[in-house]
């Protein structure tokens, strides 16, 4: 596996390719805002390294799905959110993933939408 798709959109923006709003980086991950947010926080954390899906990751990876992990908490601190926030991943075709390069939303805020 490549560690860049010159193909993939979310390469391009790890590449300064393409501009996104970013809200965090280092040297294994990036963090963004996402261009359809869905609350009033919401990011999006990438590994640099190129994993089309959860699908695709190997023994290899625990570490790094680690570091995506521990990094929501710290983020939404970051990003004001203090009462809660969802992560989630879409994994293919029937997990509604849109974009193939690895990625898990971070979503946090008051939900204007939501009962009660
Ligand atoms: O979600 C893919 C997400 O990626 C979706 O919420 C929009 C977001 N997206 C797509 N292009 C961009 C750019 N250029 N900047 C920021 N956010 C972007 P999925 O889980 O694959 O359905």
């Amino acid at each position: 596996m490549s560690d860049h798709d010159p193909n993939c959109i979310f390469c391009k923006i790890i590449a300064g390719q393409i501009p996104s709003r970013k809200a965090y980086e280092d040297e294994h991950l990036l963090s963004f805002h996402d261009i359809n947010p869905w609350a009033p926080v919401h990011v999006l954390v990438i590994p640099k390294r190129h994993i089309a899906t959860l699908a695709d990751i190997g023994p290899g990876d625990q570490e790094l799905m680690g570091r995506m992990l521990a990094l929501a908490p710290r983020l939404m601190r970051e990003l004001g959110v203090d009462n809660g926030f969802r992560t989630l991943i879409n994994t293919g075709k029937d997990g509604m993933q849109e974009v193939y390069h690895l990625h898990m939303h971070v979503i946090g805020g008051p939900r204007p939408w939501a009962k009660g």
